[in-house]
């Protein structure tokens, strides 16, 4: 593993990272430079989750919660909130997991639960966006990270990167584009809210004091 040098100036923030499969979005965290965090667990609620492994490897706790074991909705969340709380984690981090979950446990986790998502929210919400993206030949795609709410995709937004879409892409091409910014918006997220620089206010409005406007303009296809 390699070793993590900088040091945390600020209370450090507990964090439960939950997983459904690949688990490429985790290892980014896990493996990023993220020293106000400490990772309490990561659960699955797929048993053969690939990313158990890699969490196991990096020696976090690991925990499945097998959604299949209840018989609704209701009852999955209460067991999954359950294994959540015993670590009393400072936040949530939906990593690829794909169960949507309850009004009443997104409520109990209001302000500390977020999601990324892979395309440009409120565009493309829900399952396989970038195959629907490149249908409708969209130019510019991406990825969004946002606090999760009821509605589902549609919680405060945090941060988004764009890619442009190539003429010649397939799901899998563009998917691998959105997935590098991913793995470099998900791990900044996380840096700000470990270090207080982030949080959601009573009104729903996302509170971020330290950013960089970048100014950067993309154009696709680009100008010639
Ligand atoms: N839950 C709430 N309440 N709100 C959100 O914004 C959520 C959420 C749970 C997960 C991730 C989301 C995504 O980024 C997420 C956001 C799964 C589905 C889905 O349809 C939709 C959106 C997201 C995740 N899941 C199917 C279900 O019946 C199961 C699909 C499967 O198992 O492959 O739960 O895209
Ligand atoms: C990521 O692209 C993530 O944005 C997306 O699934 C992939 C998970 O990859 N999430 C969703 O679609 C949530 N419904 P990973 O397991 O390698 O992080």
């Amino acid at each position: 593993m390699r070793h993590k040098p900088k040091f945390c100036n600020a209370t450090k923030k507990s964090v439960v990272i939950l997983i459904s499969g690949r688990g490429s979005n985790m290892q980014a965290l896990l493996e990023a430079d993220l020293p106000c965090c400490r990772f309490a667990a990561v659960i699955s609620n797929k048993a053969d989750a690939p990313g158990l492994v890699i969490a196991e490897r990096h020696g976090i706790a690991t925990q499945v919660v097998a959604h299949r074991d209840y018989p609704d909705r209701e009852s999955f969340d209460a067991a999954l909130a359950a294994a959540i709380d015993r670590h009393q984690p400072d936040i949530i981090v939906l990593a690829g997991f794909m169960r949507i979950l309850t009004p009443g446990f997104v409520a109990h986790y209001q302000g500390r639960l977020i999601n990324i998502h892979p395309s440009l929210l409120p565009a493309y919400g829900g399952l396989d966006t970038h195959e629907r993206a490149l249908k409708d030949g969209i130019k510019i795609h991406g990825c969004t990270v946002h606090f999760v709410t009821s509605d589902l995709d549609h919680g405060p937004i945090i941060i988004q990167a764009a890619v442009p879409v190539r003429a010649d892409d397939t799901p899998e091409t563009l998917a691998a584009r959105v997935l590098r910014e991913e793995h470099r918006i998900y791990p900044q997220t996380l840096r700000w809210f470990c270090e207080g620089h982030l949080s959601l206010d009573a009104d729903g409005k996302v509170l971020l004091n330290r950013y960089k406007q970048t100014g950067h303009t993309l154009i696709s296809p680009g100008l010639e």
